[in-house]
């Protein structure tokens, strides 16, 4: 049987996750959209055969249209959200964060392991990226040596209404803290955060860019430039210094148009286009999984441990000092690292 999907948010997020399922991923379709503006929610479904639209999870579930559920609604909601998907027992895709602070998110690990089995694959796509799952195959193969320190830059275009300057970390570093994780194997130990010149560029509220120095638990350093108001486009990109060599991915690689007496590449707009393929591959592989009754990719444990950064992140912006991230034991229901694939 497919996978009935209730997708929880049609926002930007939600909205291109609903046509991803309904286009391009086998073995699964948009039984329902939930969104608290129901007139958002049935224009997200006019097009699709079958699916309704709903102002709550609950009224989705009691109707009885779905087996499986995507949320997709700001962070701060996924905490409710999830709680109410694991009474129901069902195959979770959610999307990061798994909430935004590590007491919140230590809630939901605790109600999964009541559950007994794991059901939520947090939505870290970058996991799914070629040029991140090719970077862990470097790391784990030991072709080039030790990975010694990674250089991340991490750019949007702009930012939402409301993007506050927490946000900045727990939103969109966070994509960082997860893929270090993912790369290296290890947990990250430290955050600290500098503040230096910002640009006239950034809404009020918000300090932009962030430079943010991150420790793993073997001491690999991680600078990330977090730049959320960088007009230019959507550019995520990483250089890693191993022992006996570098690795660029997500740079500008091509193609370059030469005409009219000018030559160049493109800036992809945003995280749509720029991970795209990722996306595709992060909810096929749920889908899959789900379909065989299991749950891979990244866990509510790895949702847990990234809130726990963020949490430290944060606090490190308003202090300026490096913060150590405190986790707590992990549970044996997740089991050891999950090597990056690639
Ligand atoms: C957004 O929510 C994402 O997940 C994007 O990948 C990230 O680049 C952006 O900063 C976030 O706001």
């Amino acid at each position: 049987e497919n996978l009935r999907v209730a997708v929880i948010g049609a926002g930007r997020m939600g909205a291109d996750h609903i046509q991803r399922l309904h286009t391009r991923i086998h073995g699964a379709e948009v039984a329902a959209v939930v969104d608290i503006d129901l007139d958002r929610a049935k224009a997200a479904v006019a097009h699709i055969p079958g699916a309704r639209a709903y102002a709550t999870a609950g009224e989705a579930y009691s109707a009885g249209d779905a087996n499986a559920v995507l949320i997709a609604t700001p962070g701060f909601l996924h905490e409710v959200a999830l709680l109410e998907a694991l009474e129901r027992d069902i195959p979770i895709l959610c999307e990061k964060p798994l909430t935004p602070d590590a007491a919140s998110a230590w809630k939901i690990v605790e109600a999964e392991q009541k559950l007994g089995r794991k059901r939520i694959q947090v939505g870290f796509m970058r996991r799914f990226d070629q040029g991140y799952m090719q970077l862990g195959g470097l790391v784990r193969s030991g072709e080039l040596g030790e990975l010694l320190m990674l250089h991340c830059r991490h750019r949007n275009p702009d930012t939402p209404p409301g993007f506050t300057n927490e946000m900045l970390i727990n939103d969109s570093v966070v994509h960082e803290f997860d893929v270090i994780r993912y790369l290296t194997g290890e947990e990250i130990t430290s955050v600290q955060v500098r503040l230096g010149k910002a640009t006239s560029k950034a809404p009020s509220g918000q300090h932009d860019p962030q430079h943010v120095l991150i420790e793993t638990a073997s001491g690999v350093l991680v600078d990330v430039e977090i730049f959320v108001n960088a007009q230019f486009g959507y550019q995520v990109a990483t250089e890693a210094a191993f022992e006996d060599g570098i690795v660029n991915i997500g740079g500008d690689g091509g193609p370059y148009v030469h005409r009219a007496g000018r030559w160049g590449g493109e800036v992809t707009p945003g995280f749509e286009a720029r991970f795209g393929a990722a996306y595709d591959v992060e909810v096929q592989s749920w889908v899959d999984a789900a379909l065989r009754g299991e749950i891979g990719g990244p866990s509510a444990w790895d949702g847990y441990a990234t809130a726990a950064c963020c949490e430290a992140g944060v606090e490190a912006q308003k202090s300026g000092e490096k913060v150590t991230v405190a986790l707590n034991e992990k549970p044996a229901l997740y089991g050891s690292f999950e090597p990056a694939q690639g």
